[in-house]
């Protein structure tokens, strides 16, 4: 690539310079830091896009800050970001442009692929899902025994799969409460017989989500669906057009699967899958929550977006993100990054995350092929607070590993039920305050333990943590939230150089499998593999009693 600078971006003088600070702060503690400057929690904050981030809890000062924004700088960040908004082919080893912000650009927006303006075809596209989904939602698209459609089963994987149940659970509060909508993944057969066991085939709408239409997994669970809804519905193969819709870019499989291109909602290859719930992808989204609640998403997505491309970097809250992930990643060495929502219908939120930061950034070379030179993505996970606290916090607050955390949390419960809202934030408000400021040793033995128990109870603090408070989580809400991660993926992303767009490493495990299915019938020759895949696949051939 071109454009690629000729050294990995950690043998540049931004990041040398990083490396120097870094040994003279690293030894200070978050207690030290507060103590100097009483106001460090008003400072070091942002609000923007209706989202406010306390990042004072980070292991950073002034001098941080100014030389993260010059790495930035010095790495060509904007000039991604520009390249990005106006269509170039930035994902470079699959020769694409990368434009879910144009599935969030308003009508009227004008953004060029190939010399073309993409946003009318996005906008016709929603258009069409939203009549469907009206359709649909009222009742008025009959299936083939004439009734109403009232469960609605997505199956799809990956990038088909984890945003549509992400943000079905995320706006359930705002779904038809007299549907039911379930998701299929797994090519386990117990995904597809559990999701449908007690569905009625005259009243179950198949989605069947592919970007290419020819995923193992969703192709298998796709026939499978055809069988039951079939077997359900008497065996007339004229049942198939009520009762399966699809999601994909390929129509020729879509017709040949037998969904007429009718009932085909498309999208298109500058679309990467998981960064493409708001393409047709969110249709199951939509239907759960109206038209008009997915416009409200695409809304918030739109409104980061706009922020990530024009607000200087020093008050960019993606880029800011971006960068304090990079320097506890890449300086403090930190490994991970928890996700931690404080709001039970995120919960599907930190699986929806794994799979944007992991598979965009767990990369080993550079645009240009070279090694990148330093580590790239961590690894993301986490579980809804408060139950987290009661398993895994006790590793991050006393284990030996650090572990930057990002808490979520919002000023209204979309289920006011007593006080437990303020019983769950002040448990965010805690961890966040337990995890940079600790308990001395002196502070627990004024406490009356005896010394020997002293170093079991004393906290040493010092782990760092991002706060991210929002008003109340509303379709938007979610749209910003997803937009702020993808932004900060991509910031990550221009720094070290990588493409965040491919993902060549799921490629040889799937090859693999095609090779193994037919070695596993228990007449097939024996398999030619190495010895312990030889012997496994031949122990399953026992087991399976063939
Ligand atoms: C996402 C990946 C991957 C993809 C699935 C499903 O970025 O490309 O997770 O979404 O493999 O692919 P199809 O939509 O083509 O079935």
């Amino acid at each position: 690539m071109s454009d690629t600078p000729l050294k990995p971006v950690s043998q540049g003088p931004a990041w040398a310079a990083l490396a120097t600070h870094h040994a003279q702060v690293k030894q200070q503690h978050l207690r030290q830091l507060f103590k100097s400057d009483p106001k460090r929690g008003e400072r070091l904050r942002l609000e923007a896009a209706g989202i406010y981030l306390d990042y004072s809890k980070n292991r950073i000062t002034d001098e941080t800050l100014q030389l993260l924004q010059g790495l930035a700088k010095e790495a060509g960040l904007r000039e991604r970001i520009d390249a990005m908004f106006r269509g170039d082919k930035i994902n470079v080893s699959e020769g694409r442009a990368v434009l879910h912000v144009a599935l969030r650009a308003p009508r009227g927006a004008t953004i060029m692929v190939d010399g073309a303006n993409v946003v009318p075809g996005v906008h016709e596209v929603l258009d069409r899902m939203a009549d469907f989904s009206e359709r649909v939602r009222s009742g008025a698209w009959k299936g083939h025994t004439g009734k109403r459609i009232r469960n609605v089963v997505n199956i799809g994987i990956g990038g088909s799969d984890l945003g549509p149940v992400m943000a079905y659970e995320a706006l359930r509060h705002y779904s038809a409460r007299d549907m039911t909508f379930r998701f299929v993944s797994n090519v386990d057969g117990t995904d597809f017989v559990e999701a449908t066991h007690d569905l009625e085939a005259d009243e179950t709408m198949f989605i069947v989500s592919s970007k290419t239409f020819t995923t193992l997994e969703t192709m298998t669970n796709a026939h499978s669906a055809r069988d039951w809804s079939l077997a359900g519905l008497g065996g007339d193969e004229s049942a198939v057009a009520k009762h399966f819709v699809a999601v994909s870019t390929n129509a020729e499989a879509v017709s040949k699967f037998g969904i007429s291109t009718d009932n085909m909602f498309g999208f298109w290859d500058w679309v990467g899958g998981r960064y493409s719930m708001d393409s047709a992808i969110g249709l199951s989204t939509m239907l759960a929550v109206g038209a008009d609640g997915f416009r409200e998403l695409l809304a918030g997505f739109h409104e980061m977006d706009e922020h990530f491309r024009t607000a200087p970097f020093e008050q960019n809250l993606p880029v800011l993100m971006g960068l304090l992930a990079l320097w506890n990643n890449n300086f403090f060495g930190a490994q991970t990054v928890a996700v931690l929502p404080y709001e039970q219908y995120l919960k599907r939120f930190p699986a929806y995350l794994q799979q944007l930061t992991m598979e965009s950034n767990g990369k080993h070379v550079r645009l240009d092929g070279g090694p990148v030179g330093c580590d790239t993505g961590p690894v993301y996970w986490g579980e809804p607070g408060t139950n987290g606290q009661h398993s895994f916090y006790q590793l991050i607050h006393q284990g030996t590993r650090l572990i930057p955390c990002d808490f979520i949390g919002f000023g209204q419960s979309l289920n006011p039920l007593g006080n437990h809202h303020d019983l769950l934030l002040a448990n965010v408000f805690a961890q966040g305050e337990a995890l940079a400021f600790g308990k001395t040793p002196e502070e627990v033995k004024a406490e009356g333990s005896p010394d020997w128990l002293v170093p079991h109870r004393t906290f040493e603090g010092n782990r760092p943590s991002n706060t991210l408070l929002l008003e109340k989580l509303t379709p938007a809400a979610l749209g910003k939230l997803v937009a702020l991660y993808e932004h900060i993926v991509f910031t990550q992303a221009a720094i070290w150089h990588i493409d965040a767009f491919d993902q060549w490493g799921v490629e040889l495990g799937k090859v693999l499998a095609q090779r193994i299915i037919p070695e596993l019938d228990a007449k097939a020759a024996a398999p030619a593999h190495d010895s312990s895949t030889n012997a496994l696949i031949e122990r399953y051939r026992q087991l399976k009693g063939a």
